[in-house]
């Protein structure tokens, strides 16, 4: 069994993210989503309905399993699940230099590999906080988040 995980905050999980997991799908037998909560940032979505919609979007993968990310490195986590490789979606350079660090420090740290899977052509404009923009100033998102997650962001306008 080859597990990966592919960490992120996923505030909210849009269609760059999918395509970058579905492909891990297509390369390991198990893919832990692993979402992440920064007690030091503001998240436009709470842990639990971030967990949930990315679970909604995976409902037809039987090889994704969607777990909150652990405090503490990323390494040790991958460890405690037996993981072989972290999965990174690379937009452009600038992912590709904040990334590579980490990616040699992981691999130092307990031997978790990094496999790099290069975002989707059509997608790679996408950003958790551009569509947010985009949608708080009343452009059309429907193109680039599934759904469930446009229902979602619907409903925080709605409790706003
Ligand atoms: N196309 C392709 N990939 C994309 C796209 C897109 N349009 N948008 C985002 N991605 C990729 C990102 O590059 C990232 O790999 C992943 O999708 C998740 O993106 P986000 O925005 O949800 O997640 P972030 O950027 O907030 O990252 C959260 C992490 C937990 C992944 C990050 O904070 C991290 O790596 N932390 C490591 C903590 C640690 O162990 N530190 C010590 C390191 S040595």
């Amino acid at each position: 069994m080859r597990r990966t995980i592919c960490p992120g905050s996923f505030d909210p999980i849009h269609l760059g993210h999918v395509a970058v997991i579905r492909r891990a799908c297509r390369l390991f037998d198990e893919v832990i989503v692993a979402v992440s909560t920064n007690p030091n940032k503001k998240h436009r979505f709470d842990e639990q309905t971030r967990l949930r919609l990315v679970r909604e979007v995976f409902a037809d993968e039987p090889s994704v399993v969607v777990e909150p990310l652990e405090s503490g490195l990323i390494a040790d986590y991958a460890a405690s699940r037996k993981a072989v490789a972290l999965v990174k979606g690379l937009r452009n350079g600038a992912d590709y230099d904040y990334e590579l660090p980490m990616a040699t420090m992981n691999r130092t740290l307990t031997g978790v590999e990094t496999v790099f899977i290069p975002g989707e052509p059509s997608l790679l404009h996408l950003s958790s906080t551009l569509v947010m923009e985009v949608h708080g100033l009343d452009g059309d998102v429907s193109g680039f988040v599934s759904p469930q997650v446009l229902d979602a962001i619907k409903e925080r306008d709605r409790a706003s």
